[in-house]
């Protein structure tokens, strides 16, 4: 079983988290893992707080000579801004000294919730007595840890020929007018590298660095879509037996998990609920002397995404992920004050005012854990070469079947 779990505050000393239940000798290479988190921190529109963080993984257990030795993977990003939250941050019971020294600091003092963030419902569920012990935990921060998650196991993927890539749609109301499915996911991968966007249109760039200084001149946030894509999958991830191994499920819930992430579509699952069946369903043939697919089968179109009968059926996945604007806004907008709970109007400290592209990298990084989980339940195994040659001889079989 692969499973992981994240610790740490947003201006806490550090973030960690353990990931467990990767084979031992999965090849993993500290740079991927760092570039991944940089492209994280890029993209126009996020906050001061990107230029005080340099995200570096810093790897204490699990990996040894650049293999995965089978125990669990521990990881660790510090927080470069916890410098300047030590007080209010602090671990140990507040000294009369220290409640004196930070008596007057707003931040200490956080007196309404923010429409939109866990601030009410989170304050109230844990009775807390202060707003902060909420926003610390519920920040998109952590999102940093899920990205070096992701990105050891992009890892395992890649070294499997199971092949990840995300760009963004959408900023706002400017879309991408391009279809991806005529390209490979190395031609995309190609093209994002230039965008600030994570966009594949790069005529869509010009518009969406407009609309994000319109959006911060304005004190508002932006949202967007972001489209995921997996090529090379096996057959058969996930299941039909129980509601809860269909994959079509288990990936939206890894993706609805990410702060902000109010939507998730599989192919097109939102506009074949208008269509007829016959519109809708993808027409199967005979493929057998395809060069870049083991499998010797395909259909004619992917309205499915990838998933029929909540498996994989060896067809490009295709998710698309639909981002909220960020709730902090510098518009006030009216709320309730803590504890007195009268009404007022929304504090601000500061925040993003578009992480779309952060976000295609953190939706990459969920998809890349969640097909590891379910590649591990069907060719389980504890050392990598097991799982290797179980898929290659997966793809045999298949292969053996048209003939
Ligand atoms: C976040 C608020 C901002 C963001 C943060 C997520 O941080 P701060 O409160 O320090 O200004 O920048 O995201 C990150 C720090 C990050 O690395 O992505 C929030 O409330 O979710």
């Amino acid at each position: 079983m692969l499973r992981f779990l994240t610790a740490g505050e947003s201006h806490g000393p550090k973030l960690t988290a353990i990931l467990d239940g990767l084979p031992a000798n999965v090849p993993i290479n500290q740079n991927f893992i760092n570039n991944e988190l940089k492209l994280r921190q890029l993209g126009y529109g996020r906050s001061a707080r990107q230029k005080i963080e340099q995200d570096i993984i810093n790897i204490t257990g699990g990996i040894r000579f650049g293999l995965t030795t089978g125990g669990p993977i521990c990881l660790e990003i510090e927080n470069k801004d916890y410098q300047n939250w030590q007080d209010i941050m602090q671990i140990d019971n507040l000294t009369p000294a220290n409640k004196l020294s930070i008596a007057n600091d707003k931040r200490q003092n956080l007196a309404s919730f923010r429409p939109g963030h866990a601030d009410l419902a989170g304050t109230i569920k844990f009775k807390h007595s202060d707003i902060r012990n909420v926003l610390e935990r519920a920040s998109a921060r952590e999102t940093a840890m899920r990205v070096a998650i992701g990105a050891v196991c992009l890892q395992f993927l890649n070294n499997l020929n199971i092949n990840l890539t995300s760009h963004v749609k959408s900023i706002g109301t400017i879309k991408s007018n391009l279809d991806s499915s005529s390209y490979a996911l190395a031609e995309i991968n190609q093209i994002i590298k230039t965008s600030q966007f994570q966009c594949l249109d790069l005529n869509c760039e010009i518009q969406m660095l407009d609309i994000i200084k319109q959006a911060q001149k304005q004190g508002n946030s932006l949202g967007g879509v972001i489209e995921i894509l997996a090529d090379n999958l096996p057959i058969g991830l996930g299941s039909y037996t129980q509601w809860d191994r269909r994959i079509d499920g288990l990936l939206a819930q890894s993706i609805m998990s990410i702060q902000a992430i109010k939507a998730v579509e599989i192919g097109e699952g939102i506009n074949n609920a208008y269509l007829s069946g016959s519109k809708v369903q993808d027409a199967i043939v005979l493929d057998p002397h395809n060069a870049f697919s083991p499998i010797p089968f395909k259909t004619l179109s992917n309205k499915a995404g990838g998933i029929e009968g909540g498996m994989t059926n060896g067809q490009r996945l295709v998710i698309h992920a639909f981002m909220k604007p960020i709730p902090t806004i510098a518009q006030s907008l009216p709320t309730i004050s803590f504890p007195d709970f009268k009404e007022t109007t929304s504090f601000y400290e500061r925040s993003d005012v578009c992480a779309v592209s952060s976000c295609a990298i953190i939706c990459k990084a969920m998809v890349a854990f969640s097909l590891s989980e379910r590649l591990l339940d069907k060719f389980a195994g504890d050392n990598f070469n097991d799982i290797k040659e179980a898929l290659e001889s997966h793809f045999k079989y298949i292969q053996n079947l048209v003939n």
